[in-house]
Order: structure tokens, then C-alpha cells, then sequence
């Protein structure tokens, strides 16, 4: 991909976790654009300690490392940016419109979940660079096949491309095409205008706006109506006619838009 900086793309057979092979990359002071791709990880993660499950060779691991300069308070677009990046592929190739859930799952029309986007962050960082911002997303690709694939606990909740197509699903053309829609979208996060359109982007995508919510903010339940996303990619849900804006939760769709 030429004029690309994703070019260093690293295929690990075995890994624990792409995020943390970057994350240890990163503190060696790997430079931003580098691919960890993995067929499996005996230790994939989600947020908050939560486990990221997939068999080995079957759907995407993958994670980028990132030196975006943006003020702090901006910095959840720099995982929307990679959930925006394969909700693009996903049309695309296959044309399938995923729908981001508030913060970064990427969701079927039914509202099942296809994917899972983990952004971390380095606290120590190098000399004379950015600090990196490791974003990894898992996304169900060839598995499950059928629902009895997945453990008990996400049947009716987890899907994949190919359960949603009828067909299995070449996960290098997504790879190719992710990284070339994640291309411009990380140039964007470079300019205030940019970083307003991406935050425009995750507002037109998100299925969350109008939906009913529960929000597990520091010990409060919050439930209210998501209203908008605003120009920081933060979440504004209208609990008892009070606009409150959510940075950072865990949030469960208690009624799907659509
Ligand atoms: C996420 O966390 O959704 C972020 C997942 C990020 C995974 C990628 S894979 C490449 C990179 N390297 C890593 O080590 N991680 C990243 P969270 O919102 O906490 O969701 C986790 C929850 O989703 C789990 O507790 C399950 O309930 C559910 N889950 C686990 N595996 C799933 C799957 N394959 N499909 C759908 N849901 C899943």
C-alpha cells in the first residue's frame, strides 16, 4: 500500500495478545504504523479484564500501533477511527452495514456482535515521540459457523460475517481493506476538522443514539435515551431530561433502535 504507514505487518501464528505484543513493541520504540496479526491468541482480552474468544485460524486479531498527537480529551476517536476503519471494509467487500455500539462494538443489523475494539494506552512513553495507543479489534469472521459454535454464555449475543453472508469469508481481502480505510481516517485525527468528521462518521454509524441505555459509570447506574455523540466521540444520554455525556462505560442496549 504505498504512501500507507501500514506497512510493517507482523503475521504471528501463536501470540497472547496482539495488544500486548504491541504495547512491549511500542515501549522498544517501534514506530507508529506497525500490524501485530495474529491466527490465535492463548490470552486475547477484552476491556476490563473480560476474556476475547476465538478459535485459531477463523476470524481477524489484529491490532495497530498508533502516535497520534490530539488533545486528551479526543482520544476516544483514535478507536472509533479502527471500528469506523472495518465497519468500511465490511461494507465494502461484503456489503454488510454494521452499526457501532457506544463505545466500539460493531454490531449485525440484529444487533448481535461481531466485533470488539480494545484500545490501551502506554503511560511511559519514549523520548522525542508520541506516546502509542495500541487499538486491537477482534472481529468474527469465519467463526461461529453456527450458534452451537460458541460457548453457552454468547449464543444470541455474538455472530459472525459469515453467518451473516452464507458463506465463508476471505480474511485477507478484509485485513487489505481495513488497513486502506484505517489509512485516512488516522491521517484525520491529525486536524481539528479531521478529528470533527470522524466524530461525524461515529455519530452517522452509531446504533446506540436513540436507543435506551444502561450505563455502569464509577458505581452509578445511569439508564436513559443515548441522544448524540458528540464532537469529542463522547456519549450524551438523556437520563430524566438531564443531558449527562459519557466518556468512558460499560453500556447495554436495554432497546434496540431497530
Ligand atoms: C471488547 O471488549 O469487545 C474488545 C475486544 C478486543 C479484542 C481484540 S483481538 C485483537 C486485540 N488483542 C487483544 O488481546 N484484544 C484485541 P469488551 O467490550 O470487554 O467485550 C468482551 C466481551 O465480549 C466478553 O466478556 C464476552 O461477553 C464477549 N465476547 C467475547 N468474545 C467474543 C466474540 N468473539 N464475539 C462476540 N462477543 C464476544
Amino acid at each position: 500500500m504505498p504512501g500507507s504507514r501500514f506497512t510493517d505487518i507482523r503475521h504471528l501464528e501463536t501470540v497472547d495478545s496482539t495488544n500486548r505484543y504491541l504495547l512491549d513493541e511500542a515501549r522498544a520504540g517501534a514506530p507508529e504504523g506497525v500490524v501485530a496479526l495474529a491466527e490465535h491468541q492463548s490470552a486475547g482480552r477484552g476491556r476490563l479484564g473480560r476474556r476475547w474468544e476465538a478459535p485459531a485460524g477463523a476470524n481477524l486479531l489484529l491490532s495497530v500501533l498508533l502516535r497520534p498527537i490530539l488533545p486528551a480529551g479526543e482520544r476516544h476517536l483514535v478507536s472509533a477511527v479502527v471500528a469506523l476503519a472495518a465497519a468500511d471494509a465490511v461494507q465494502l467487500e461484503l456489503g454488510v452495514t454494521l452499526s457501532v455500539k457506544w463505545p466500539n462494538d460493531l454490531l449485525a443489523p440484529d444487533g448481535r456482535k461481531v466485533a470488539g475494539v480494545l484500545a490501551e494506552a502506554d503511560v511511559v512513553g519514549n523520548p522525542g515521540v508520541a506516546p502509542p495507543i495500541v487499538v486491537g479489534i477482534g472481529l468474527n469472521v469465519n467463526w461461529p459457523v453456527v450458534d452451537s459454535d460458541l460457548p453457552a454464555e454468547l449464543v444470541g449475543t455474538a455472530t459472525s460475517l459469515c453467518q451473516l453472508v452464507g458463506r465463508p469469508v476471505n480474511r485477507l481481502v478484509l485485513v487489505d481493506s481495513l488497513l486502506r480505510a484505517l489509512e485516512p481516517r488516522v491521517e484525520a485525527l491529525a486536524s481539528p476538522v479531521g478529528r470533527r468528521g470522524q466524530a461525524a462518521d461515529l455519530r452517522d454509524r452509531c446504533s446506540t443514539i436513540g436507543a435506551q441505555v444502561g450505563i455502569e459509570l464509577d458505581g452509578e447506574h445511569l439508564i436513559g435515551t443515548a441522544t448524540d455523540v458528540t464532537r469529542q466521540g463522547h456519549l450524551q444520554v438523556d437520563v430524566g431530561g438531564a443531558i449527562r455525556t459519557v466518556v468512558a462505560g460499560d453500556v447495554v442496549h436495554l432497546r434496540f433502535r431497530s
